[in-house]
């Protein structure tokens, strides 16, 4: 009996073989794929200006280089992840032009100001460290091109989270002021790290769908808690508080009891309401507008090279 092209997908799916872009697929199965890659992208180029804020003013000559290649980094992070998005059949100019519009999502960590040095070892050290947990399970996500694009991505992002982790060590190292500057820094993105892992799994509506096509491997509060798990012992060994009154090791579940993430404040970013949306936004578009001329005269270029050869 012939299988329909369902049954063909959904084998695959069960035997963890990769759906690839000319393989038949759900609609919805693409839809969601393109939904979470361009995010991802998004996250990545949006990424790059909390962090390009401290490039001019880093400490030393060694850290402002080391800043600029992880920042140069992320952008070809995003690169990568429009192209794996555009072999699902949508455009790069029709992706951004949805980050534009703010009908896109990017990560809500990316709202917040870096307003210390200590700063950019706390993204480093926690968002990176985020970004890994959440990523390296989509090295086996069902999709090839995502799955193979983390490869890459995993790899220079755990560079990235050693390096942030080399700066709070040297700060906590360092005089009682340099010291208080990295506990500043680590109670102001403690919490909204927390909620990059994205809403708690009873509010998820996407990961019971994204669980069974192996988009997810991990549900949100699971990564959550594997973060947190992570990170505390860390946080003990710079000598650092974690800002949490109701942490506390639970012998039961082998893991820590944390307190709850404010939900408001998660959804309040999430809607546009957070402390640097609206900046982050507007500089996206002022590049992009800014950069017009540079598409432009790229493609005249390709043009006249496409009319020479054709001679
Ligand atoms: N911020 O049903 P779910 C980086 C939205 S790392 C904003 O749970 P899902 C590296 C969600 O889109 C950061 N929105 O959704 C770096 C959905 O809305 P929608 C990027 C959020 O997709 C480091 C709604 O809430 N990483 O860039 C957030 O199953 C340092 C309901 O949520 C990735 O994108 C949030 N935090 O799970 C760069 C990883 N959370 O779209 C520079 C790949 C949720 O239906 C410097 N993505 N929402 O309108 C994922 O793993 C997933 O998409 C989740 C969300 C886990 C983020």
């Amino acid at each position: 009996i012939e299988k329909s092209l369902e049954e063909v997908f959904e084998e695959k799916i069960a035997n963890d073989i990769r759906i690839e872009p000319k393989d038949w697929m759900p609609e919805q199965y693409r839809k969601t794929l393109v939904r979470q890659i361009s995010q991802h992208a998004h996250s990545e180029i949006v990424g790059m200006l909390p962090e390009g804020n401290w490039i001019t003013r880093a400490p030393s000559l060694k850290r402002k280089a080391i800043l600029l290649s992880k920042v140069q980094d992320e952008a070809g992070h995003g690169l990568y992840l429009y192209s794996a998005a555009e072999t699902l059949g949508t455009t790069r100019d029709q992706m951004i032009a949805d980050l534009h519009s703010g009908k896109a999502k990017y990560s809500s960590i990316f709202n917040y100001p870096t307003l210390s040095w200590a700063d950019i070892g706390a993204i480093g050290w926690l968002v990176d460290g985020a970004a890994i947990m959440n990523q390296v399970p989509l090295i086996r996500t069902s999709y090839g091109p995502y799955a193979r694009a983390m490869v890459r991505v995993c790899k220079e992002e755990s560079f990235h989270q050693r390096q942030g982790f080399e700066i709070m060590m040297t700060l906590c190292n360092g005089a009682p002021a340099q010291k208080q500057m990295a506990q500043e820094a680590f109670n102001r993105w403690w919490w909204p790290t927390l909620m990059m892992f994205g809403p708690k799994d009873s509010e998820s509506p996407n990961t019971e769908q994204s669980m069974r096509w192996k988009i997810k491997r991990f549900t949100n509060d699971e990564l959550r808690q594997r973060f947190v798990d992570m990170m505390v012992p860390q946080a003990e060994f710079l000598g650092l508080t974690v800002p949490d009154k109701d942490l506390k090791w639970n012998e039961t579940k082998n893991g820590y009891d944390f307190g709850d993430v404010d939900w408001e404040e998660f959804w309040n970013v999430v809607k546009g309401n957070g402390p640097c949306n609206k900046d982050r936004l507007s500089a996206r578009v002022k590049a992009h507008e800014e950069g017009a001329w540079v598409r432009e005269a790229a493609l005249a270029h390709a043009q006249k090279r496409a009319q020479r050869e054709a001679q």
